[in-house]
């Protein structure tokens, strides 16, 4: 079965927990929940994981190689200043979408800039937990176009 990683990075643990108006109510338990029942009805296998450290995201991204057909990557603020994520995205060649919970090109200049979207097939933002699931269908048009699922 086609297995997707879903990854999150630093401060979305505290989701739900914080400023809703921007990111919305749900906790990370509950996205991740509504991204497994998605990705049963779409025919995917998930993996959820979420860290704070850099480190720990490029690791998780460089053992997804032979495990996963795609990322969903929500990378936080990681987002506009890690060109080493961007690299471990480049180097595994997995596809990835990029997601964010708000809208990140609404908000101050230097959340306007992704690093994550040069290494993913495309970006979604400012849907909320919705995002995801749009990401999940994103991965699956792709995967079927490319007859990698
Ligand atoms: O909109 C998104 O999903 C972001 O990736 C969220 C990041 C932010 O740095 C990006 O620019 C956009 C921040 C995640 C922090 O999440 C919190 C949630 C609740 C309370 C505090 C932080």
């Amino acid at each position: 079965m086609t297995s997707v990683l879903v990854l999150n990075g630093p401060n979305l643990n505290l989701l739900g927990t914080r400023q809703p108006e921007v990111y919305g109510s749900a906790t990370l338990a509950m996205v991740e929940d509504a991204c497994r029942a998605h990705a049963a009805k779409i025919g995917f296998e998930i993996a959820c994981l979420q860290s704070n450290h850099e480190g720990a995201l490029i690791d998780a991204i460089h053992d997804a190689k032979g495990r996963h057909q795609g990322i969903v990557l929500n990378a936080g603020a990681y987002t506009h200043t890690s060109i080493a994520l961007m690299d471990a995205l480049i180097s595994v060649e997995i596809p990835a979408v990029e997601v964010h919970l708000s809208n990140i090109h609404a908000r101050e200049t230097f959340r306007h800039t992704s690093y994550i979207a040069k290494a993913s097939l495309g970006q979604i933002c400012g849907f909320g937990t919705q995002g995801y699931l749009l990401a999940l269908d994103a991965l699956a048009a792709h995967l079927k176009a490319t007859g990698a699922a």
